[in-house]
């Protein structure tokens, strides 16, 4: 068994090359296996691999597949450390191996041919028998081997395939990524025929020259003629430069391909190339010669039903998603991706940092010591996983940059690494984040610098190398947030050096319950852990999108709308394509109601140019619409309009404000009636001075309320303020009646809200008047004693009858909404509902705030509900279950639908910032403890 143990390298394999396409015939061997699961490697079926071995009795496992998901075993999530003892290269003896078999004809078209047997992944350890003839063994999970199988292979006749794979192996010591441990054979098994004097390997450097010509320099066979026919080039000679002539550039923006073919006398190849030149020069990374900005995520591989086997229409969609996300760039954390979703990044335009199958994480918390980065018995393997990840990768235009892997610490082997890939493609650099000398590296990449560290970096202040700086990670999306994207945004616009970064991370790595909702780290038994900090993406595992996503597409939006009430100054963030074909619609609403509307064509703006464009049409149509009732409140919304659709930026002006509301004479006075006290149609309890009914709709409250269900930036991180929230008692205040006031014309509630065991708290007072048919409630709150703490919000709570579940609002929306996270909220009429206002976060949190609303109603199916007005605006959260119930569920299939809504309307929220894993809630959006006052109307109509 000491291939297990052999520090990680494949046995047997031939050289590594490109992935493309060629005439010669292949055959895939993806479909159903045979398969059976052991404990460990003794207990493995022996000469299972003999072809008259009897599988009869074995299961069966679809090909490609990660065992665990389909019952076998189970998953197991960790993130830095290692589910099993640092103790390289050993392994322990309880290794999961999954034998496969599989009984396949060879078609007669292979006869005659050399014969190959790729598999483009396995985890972690394969052993390869074909015709029971040993073939090898692989090692490097996310990577391609190949066999060569001419001598065992039976042309014309069943052959049997059968591959021993272990679940650990040296290979799992360099691959600890943050991500669900999922043995088997999870990509494609191809078996590919090889002519004698084949296209075995191409390697394409098309560059794009500063005058606009393609210079173009194939490697391949030494007979090997190569053509690009849409540019009239035919049957130039491989392994020389050649002049291309004009050509359009590829870049993210305009991914332009061309068809490249290149022959020998057996074999013709085809591949789609892309002429561009990635440089990096002044401490700039550019490509054809200009700074280009990363607004990018990381992308891991994974799928709720199917663990690392993503289908080709799911990846297809949630790539085009990113686009329509205004997503530029995706870095392949931590390890090179499915070879088609490259070929996708080429189509669909992308700037790709594809990232070596090599993390070493673990040895952090044992000091580094023994980190197979610095130990000379793991260099062969470190260089066989870059040297096979650059030479399957390297001929995608999308492929801008090679990183060496993620979290490895230091050592030689990093420079070996990047050694190997300097030589081997001089036309890309090289990108690693975890040694801060950048010894090896042309970018200084960072991960998770707060706001104020980078835009130092930007000023150049301190040591910081005199080379590009990315983050390759940022903005950690983890359930509730991020805050602060807009802020970093604006730095990456301001400092040329700073070029962008990748936000942690694109995908909810959740995994499909019975129960209907999602398990992550724990829910399968595992001794050791991180919980939920795998579920930490843009998108839920289903990659329906979060708030989070919704935002990140406003602030990465391309073209930047700073909308007056006579022009708009439009400003193009394309570095490469001008906006020709674009519109302007634009539309003035009144109150929020339907208003006038229209479209202008917008003047070819070139890339990065700003350019000013007259509203004349527009402005003229502010009053209409709507009556010019006191009051109205009118609003122009300004779009960028790709011609496909694809909205490039968004921008609102307010044209007129709403005029401050008369003051209506107050009705009756508060009077003692039986038990109870009456103010106009309300009525309130006098022990604890709040509503219990107004009009004919009963209701509970409204109570001062601070506490929300803390999110995972809250929980998490460094020093959690959810900590010093409970400690401070905020989880748990309690209501003290001070004293009730009948004036002439109001009725004051004054209480002191405070939790047990400590002497800090907040005066409230409530004060009722009868407005008309409603009431108008004024909260004043007054912080008493020490407060070191920010407030989770602030606000009042109050219950409704559970029918009243239809929404509408006049303020921001239409999404979530908090203070550092509102850049995608725009201001206009909402309809929802109580249940869709909800957003489903896998770790259930405090969640759908809608911001800024001037009015909300709740109404039930018989058209009676409650008004809320605002003056001049509150927040508002609906929700069917207690803030108490959100904290405390674990899952979301615990949530269950109370008899009742529970309506929060708040003064003012505390940000959401990314603590989990980086900065927390900048300060300008920490809710301080500080004397508050805010006024609603409360009305119930039928
Ligand atoms: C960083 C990792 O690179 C990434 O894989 C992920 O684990 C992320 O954190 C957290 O979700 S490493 C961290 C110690 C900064």
């Amino acid at each position: 068994m000491d291939y297990l143990t052999g520090f990680g390298r494949p046995l047997g394999t031939t050289a590594p090359r490109a992935a493309f396409g060629t005439d010669a015939p292949r055959l895939s061997l993806n479909g159903t296996w045979r398969f059976r699961l052991a404990p460990t490697v003794a207990e493995a079926a022996a000469g299972f691999w003999a072809p008259d071995f009897d599988d009869t009795g074995w299961a069966e496992l679809p090909v490609p597949s990660s065992w665990p998901m389909h019952g076998f075993g189970r998953p197991a999530y960790t993130n830095v450390v290692y589910p099993f003892p640092v103790d390289p290269p050993h392994v322990p003896t309880d290794n999961p191996t999954g034998d496969h078999r599989l009984v396949f004809d060879v078609p007669a078209g292979f006869a005659g041919l050399g014969a190959r047997l790729r598999f483009d992944g396995i985890d972690s350890c394969g052993r390869v028998w074909l015709n029971g003839v040993e073939l090898g063994v692989t090692q490097g999970s996310r990577l391609p081997a190949e066999f060569d199988v001419t001598a065992a292979l039976r042309p014309g006749g069943a052959n049997v395939l059968a591959v021993r794979v272990h679940q650990w192996s040296a290979g799992s010591y360099l691959e600890d990524q943050d991500q669900w441990w999922l043995p088997g054979i999870f990509r494609d098994v191809t078996l590919l025929a090889r002519p004698a004097g084949g296209v075995d390997d191409v390697f394409v450097q098309a560059a794009y020259e500063p005058d606009g010509r393609g210079r173009l320099r194939v490697e391949g066979p030494a007979d090997a003629v190569v053509s690009i026919p849409e540019l009239g080039l035919d049957r130039l000679p491989a392994g020389t430069a050649h002049d291309a002539g004009p050509v359009e550039p590829w870049t993210a923006e305009t991914p332009r391909l061309y068809e490249l073919v290149v022959a020998t006398a057996t074999e013709t190849a085809t591949l789609r190339i892309g002429f561009r030149t990635v440089a990096v020069t002044g401490g700039i990374l550019t490509v054809n010669g200009r700074r280009i900005v990363l607004r990018g995520v990381n992308r891991h591989e994974f799928h709720p039903e199917l663990g690392r086997v993503v289908p080709p229409d799911v990846v297809r969609a949630e790539l085009e998603l990113m686009k329509r996300h205004h997503v530029n760039a995706i870095r392949t954390s931590h390890y090179p991706p499915h070879p088609a979703v490259l070929d996708l990044c080429d189509e669909l335009g992308f700037w790709v940092i594809d990232e070596c199958d090599y993390e070493t994480h673990g040895f952090e918390p044992v000091g580094w010591r023994g980190n197979p980065s610095d130990d000379p018995r793991f260099a062969e393997a470190c260089v066989d996983r870059m040297r096979r990840m650059v030479e399957r990768d390297k001929n995608h235009p999308s492929v801008i940059m090679w990183s060496l892997g993620n979290e490895a610490g230091v050592g030689a082997n990093l420079g070996r690494m990047a050694d190997w890939a300097r030589e081997r493609d001089p036309g890309r650099p090289l990108h690693y984040e975890g040694d801060r000398s950048c010894a090896h590296v042309d970018v200084y990449s960072r991960m998770y610098a707060g706001h104020a560290e980078v835009d130092a970096i930007g000023r150049g202040e301190g040591h910081v190398p005199h080379l590009p700086f990315i983050l390759c990670e940022y903005a950690h999306a983890m359930g509730n947030g991020p805050g602060g994207l807009a802020e970093y945004d604006e730095l990456f616009d301001r400092h040329p050096r700073c070029q962008g970064g990748f936000v942690w991370e694109w995908l909810d790595h959740g995994i499909r319950r019975p129960e209907g909702d999602y398990a992550y780290g724990g829910d399968f038994g595992e001794p050791l852990h991180d919980g939920n900090f795998v579920i930490d993406g843009l998108v839920f595992p289903d990659r329906t999108p979060s708030p989070g996503l919704t935002e990140l597409a406003a602030v990465y939006a391309p073209v930047r709308l700073n909308v007056g009430a006579g022009a708009v100054t439009v400003r193009s963030r394309y570095v490469f394509r001008s906006l020709a074909g674009a519109e302007l619609r634009w539309s003035v609403t009144v109150d929020g109601g339907p208003g006038a509307e229209g479209a202008v064509p917008l003047p070819v703006v070139a890339a990065g140019e700003t350019v000013v464009v007259a509203l004349n049409d527009m402005s003229d149509k502010s009053g209409s619409g709507a009556p010019d009732s006191a009051g109205s409140e009118a609003w122009l919304t300004v779009d960028a309009v790709a011609p496909d659709g694809l909205v490039l930026g968004r921008g609102q002006v307010q044209l007129r404000a709403a005029a401050s509301v008369p003051g209506v004479p107050a009705g009756a006075g508060p009077r003692r009636d039986g038990g109870v006290i009456r103010l106009g149609a309300a009525e309130f309890d006098p022990v604890h001075g709040t509503l219990t009914r107004l009009g004919n709709l009963a209701l509970r409250g409204p109570v001062l309320d601070i506490w929300r269900a803390p999110i995972d930036n809250d929980r998490l991180g460094h020093d959690p303020v959810a900590d010093r929230w409970r400690a401070a008692g905020l989880h748990r205040m309690t209501h003290r009646l001070l004293g009730l006031e009948l004036g002439p014309d109001a009725l004051v509630v004054a209480t002191r809200v405070a939790p047990a065991a400590a002497d800090r708290a907040l005066l409230a007072w409530y004060t009722w008047r009868t407005v008309g048919e409603a009431v108008e409630l004024t909260v004043r709150v007054e912080p008493a004693g020490d407060w070191d703490v920010p407030l989770p919000r602030l606000g009042v709570h109050l219950e409704l009858p559970a029918d009243l579940g239809a929404v509408a609002w006049f303020g921001a929306g239409p999404g979530e909404a908090y203070p550092d996270s509102r850049t995608a909220a725009l201001t206009g009429r909402y309809e929802s509902t109580v249940d869709d206002l909800t957003t489903p976060y896998v770790y259930p949190q405090e969640n759908g705030n809608r911001a800024d609303a001037r009015w909300l109603t709740l109404t039930g199916p018989d058209g009676h509900g409650l008004r809320v007005e605002a003056a001049p605006r509150i927040d508002f959260t609906a929700r069917r279950w207690s803030t108490a119930a959100l904290d405390a569920a674990r899952h979301r299939s615990e949530l269950v639908a109370e008899d009742r809504i529970h309506l929060h309307l708040d003064h003012a929220h505390h940000g959401l910032g990314s603590a989990a894993c980086g900065p927390g809630v900048l300060p300008q959006y920490e809710l301080r403890p500080e004397p508050a006052t805010f006024t609603v109307t409360l009305r119930a109509f039928s």
